[in-house]
């Protein structure tokens, strides 16, 4: 598990991504559907997008980022006891969208990646280092979920 003082950093660093979720939303999507199309296949509404400009300009694209980021603000928030947070997502994720943990895993990095880059100022190693434990930990909380369902995941 993380520690406090982890959770703390984990927890803060979500305080600068909040005031502008829906912007971090749209460029975790986007960079998901740009570096791993796979995952654009999984939507109805967005599997036809074929350029850049087509995915910034959607108005649904950006709500759905803003539906992602807003769930894993929840569970991030509870510092590990999430179980009231994950489980309707786990049912949904395994059995109606068949998301593998393996997209949970692009998608972790891709949210690091973003946050580096938007407060790299603030989001140093150790706080970086705290934030992949997190997202680790939802990942592996997922994955069983997962496997209660009978989903492999
Ligand atoms: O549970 C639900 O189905 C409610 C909508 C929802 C939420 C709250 C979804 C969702 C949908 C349904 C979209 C709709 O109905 O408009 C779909 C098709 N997801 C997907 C598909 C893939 C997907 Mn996710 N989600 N989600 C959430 C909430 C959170 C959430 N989803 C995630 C990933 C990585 C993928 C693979 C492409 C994902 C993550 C990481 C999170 C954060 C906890």
């Amino acid at each position: 598990g993380l520690s406090e003082q982890e959770w703390q950093k984990v927890v803060d660093i979500w305080g600068k991504v909040e005031p502008d979720l829906s912007l971090h939303g749209q460029e975790v999507i986007i960079r998901m559907f740009q570096n791993h199309p796979e995952t654009q296949e999984r939507f109805d509404k967005f599997k036809n997008f074929k350029t850049l400009d087509e995915m910034k300009s959607s108005e649904e694209l950006k709500k759905h980022g803003t539906t992602v980021l807003s769930a894993l603000g929840k569970i991030l928030k509870q510092k590990g006891s999430h179980e009231v947070e994950l489980a309707p997502l786990a049912q949904t994720h395994a059995n109606k969208h068949k998301i593998p943990v393996k997209y949970l895993e692009f998608i972790s990095e891709i949210i690091i990646g973003v946050i580096a880059e938007k407060h790299s100022a603030e989001f140093g190693a150790d706080c970086q280092e705290a934030m992949r434990k997190a997202l680790e930990l939802f990942r592996n909380d997922m994955a069983s979920k997962y496997k209660e369902l009978g989903y492999q995941g």
